[in-house]
């Protein structure tokens, strides 16, 4: 029988762009689907680059313009991959045209525009998500069921880090195509919003939700070119953002992010210990996750490196057989698939944007804590 179509529209052309597009390619050739993602329409704001990607990718028509996607009565669902200044003005309008909003994170640049987006798309009743992928790497997702489970009891400690090098030399200009990520006005913060954000959505979806934090944050690199005006500016992003936390359970988190980790490119690990049992995951081995249960008989009692291959494990029956790995792409596979699968059952996939202020609240408190020197409450 012929599925419905879900009409999409992409904001966007660049990594991310990229890793939405082949998610909505790819997941109905994996995932039995209530509805057929459609590559309706790529905008982007260079009408060439435009063009040669719908042409790459199977869009069957590319704008320069946001507005014509609102516009277009076809087009279903809105999905935003472009630099964060843009994210809140785009998902407000689509939200009002009646359109599903899906969006890279983070949601805003801060908490405010991020309360904004939530407004419209609840005002709209409109299907929405945040592209948090790593919640549907099939180790963390494992991890979840464990600690659902009880598995791992009371949790006392969470640990998390994400550690990349991509920013050490001085001469990096900031501002423009790909380094964006470098000018504050376009990105809100630096690995704050960038790569911890990444750390505390986890965070929050397998240990709850976080009270209060006391941050850390440098700017190594105190000025830097600006490919967009020209000159040598002040650089107003943080390079590097550590915190502690509180976790509502009583359990204790510290978290770092930084892109002067030398040799480390996207280092991200996290460790959960609880009464009965630990985990470990680290993204550079992502099929794998790492148990002890010290319930385990004594003698061979020990840490246990469960390869997440076979079809027990999450999502892992949808792909090969047993003993053969996915990778990064995969988890945004994944979270296309949970959000159709969302609109089918009408039990919306998460992380909402709702889910998504949360982080963000816990951003701002990092950033403002680092500036007060005082613990700041993480919930708004
Ligand atoms: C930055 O280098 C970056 O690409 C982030 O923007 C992504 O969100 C992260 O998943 C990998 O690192």
């Amino acid at each position: 029988m012929a599925k419905k179509s879900l009409n999409i529209g992409m904001v966007g052309y660049g990594f991310m762009g990229r890793t939405h597009s082949n998610a909505f390619a790819q997941a109905p050739h994996f995932f039995d689907l209530g509805y057929k993602p459609v590559l309706k329409t790529i905008c982007a704001r260079n009408a060439d680059k435009a063009k040669d990607f719908a042409d790459q990718w199977g869009y069957e028509s590319s704008v320069t313009d946001w507005r014509k996607l609102v516009d277009d009565k076809s087009i279903d669902l809105i999905d935003i991959a472009s630099p964060n200044d843009t994210h809140m003005e785009i998902a407000i309008a689509a939200a009002q045209a009646g359109k599903m909003v899906m969006c890279e994170k983070p949601l805003g640049r801060n908490a405010a525009e991020s309360r904004k987006m939530v407004e419209a798309v609840e005002r709209a009743g409109v299907a929405n998500m945040v592209w948090y992928n790593y919640r549907r790497v099939p180790a963390v997702t494992l991890a979840k069921q464990l600690i659902d489970e009880g598995r791992l009891g009371k949790i006392f400690h969470y640990r998390a880090k994400f550690l990349q090098d991509w920013t050490i030399s001085k001469d990096l200009p900031q501002g423009g195509q790909g380094l964006w990520r470098l000018d504050v006005g376009v990105a809100g913060s630096g690995v704050t919003g960038d790569l911890l954000a990444h750390c505390i959505d986890t965070a929050m979806w397998l240990n709850g939700g976080i009270s209060s934090v006391t941050g850390l944050t440098e700017t190594f690199i105190k000025e830097r070119h600006h490919n967009l005006t020209g000159k040598t500016e002040k650089v107003g992003i943080d390079d590097a953002s550590l915190f502690l936390s509180r976790f509502d359970n009583g359990s204790l988190g510290s978290f770092e992010a930084t892109r002067y980790a030398r040799g480390h490119k996207a280092l991200y690990t996290l460790e959960i210990n609880g009464e009965h049992a630990s985990i470990f995951w680290d993204l550079h081995d992502l099929h794998r996750l790492q148990y002890f249960d010290h319930r385990d008989e004594g003698r061979t009692r020990g840490w246990r490196s469960v390869h997440i291959t076979d079809g027990d494990h999450p999502y892992m029956n949808k792909w090969w057989v047993p003993g053969l790995q996915i990778g990064y792409e995969h988890t945004f596979i994944h979270q296309a698939a949970d959000f159709i699968e969302g609109l089918t059952t009408g039990k919306p996939a998460a992380p909402t944007f709702r889910d998504a202020l949360a982080t963000d609240l816990v951003t701002d408190a990092v950033l403002k804590s680092a500036q007060t020197g005082q613990w700041e409450s993480a919930k708004g």
